[in-house]
């Protein structure tokens, strides 16, 4: 079976070496064409291990040239600077009426949660608000408004919850509700420790495909990888299908070892007018990468993304719940009580 994502012969497309001041890092990248170039944001570890948010623009979406400045570094200014302290990571970017919204996540003393900010050109960044609490990352707005409100998938960061895909809804881009779980981790499956958005959704013909990412913890840590999820094109809460393979994983010696080893991790991708979709990944979270895919094999090929519709709905009912680990704690602690042998 041939991989559904043809990487880049030129990988890894940009690394430290390509930036023209210091970091020690190049990856996680938001992805959007803009005056028909391509443009990433990507994100680099500085020395003393905390993240900036840098630039890279092309004419072909692979050859990149980095901007000599950072784009975004952690604020000195108002509520911002307090929240930012610890860096600036993984930036999503969404075309949104006419201008462009950038979604980060903030880290500081207090933990993490979501800074947005706008842009018209990528010279001028204009922060407008923090739009969650902490624990908050990966957070994609969708590239337009749907029945009237502005839609995020996003990722609470939970040791308690299952590390799932939320939804989420807003009038005016800063004060966000009516949240809802739409997918969670499926037991013994590739993602079943967490999964989370990965790029802006993409609009289809056969709904919003969003490219995710999913993590299965090994003895070795966890594996990175990365899956396709589709949601309906007027109700996105409502999941169409989820493809039961992953449609990317570490394989390439640059993916497999390096800051963080077996990491392929996706911020962006790019669609085009021929069907088909660049996707940029982090790899072991130390350099990025490129490749691309058709669109359609990510939407309802049979033969490479199995039962894509068929499967899904299936598949997130069967997601453990909480309730029945809570029901077997429960029942070990009056077993112990009873003397009775777990
Ligand atoms: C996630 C985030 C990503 C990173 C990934 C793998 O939790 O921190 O930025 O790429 O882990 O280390």
């Amino acid at each position: 079976m041939s991989d559904i994502v043809t990487r880049c012969e030129d990988n890894p497309i940009l690394t430290k070496d390509d930036v023209p001041y210091e970091v020690h890092t190049v990856h996680n990248a938001g992805a959007v064409k803009h005056d028909g170039r391509y443009l990433l944001l990507f994100r680099s570890h500085r020395r003393n291990g905390r993240s900036i948010i840098g630039l890279a623009r092309s004419d072909d979406g692979f050859d990149f040239r980095v901007r000599d400045e950072p784009l975004m570094t952690p604020s000195r200014e108002g509520v911002f600077a307090e929240y930012e302290e610890f860096g600036v990571e993984d930036c999503r970017v969404a075309a949104v009426e006419g201008s462009y919204l950038l979604t980060y996540s903030a880290y500081s003393r207090h933990g993490v949660r979501i800074g947005l900010a706008r842009t018209r050109d990528f010279e001028t960044i204009e922060r407008i608000a923090l739009i969650s609490q902490c624990d908050m990352r990966n957070v994609v707005i969708f590239p337009e408004r749907i029945d009237g409100r502005y839609v995020r998938l996003d990722r609470p960061h939970s040791h308690v919850g299952p590390w799932s895909i939320w939804i989420s809804y807003s009038e005016d881009l800063v004060h966000w509700g009516d949240s809802r779980l739409i997918v969670k981790p499926a037991p013994y499956h590739w993602d079943e420790a967490k999964v989370g958005p990965g790029a802006t959704p993409i609009k289809t013909p056969e709904g919003w495909l969003n490219i995710y990412h999913g993590v299965f913890d090994t003895m070795d840590g966890g594996i990175y990888r990365l899956g396709v999820a589709l949601h309906d094109l007027a109700d996105p809460a409502e999941v169409v299908g989820v493809a039961d393979d992953w449609i990317l994983q570490p394989t390439d010696p640059w993916e497999v070892s390096g800051y963080v080893g077996n990491v392929v991790f996706t911020c962006g991708a790019i669609d085009e007018d021929d069907g088909t979709v660049k996707i940029y990944w982090g790899a072991a979270d130390s350099v990025l990468c490129a490749g691309t895919a058709k669109i359609q094999d990510l939407v309802d090929n049979p033969e490479k993304v199995l039962e894509f519709r068929k499967k899904a709905p299936e598949r997130i009912k069967e997601a453990y719940t909480w309730e029945s680990v809570a029901d077997k704690y429960e029942e070990l602690c009056l077993n112990l009580v009873n003397g009775k042998k777990a």
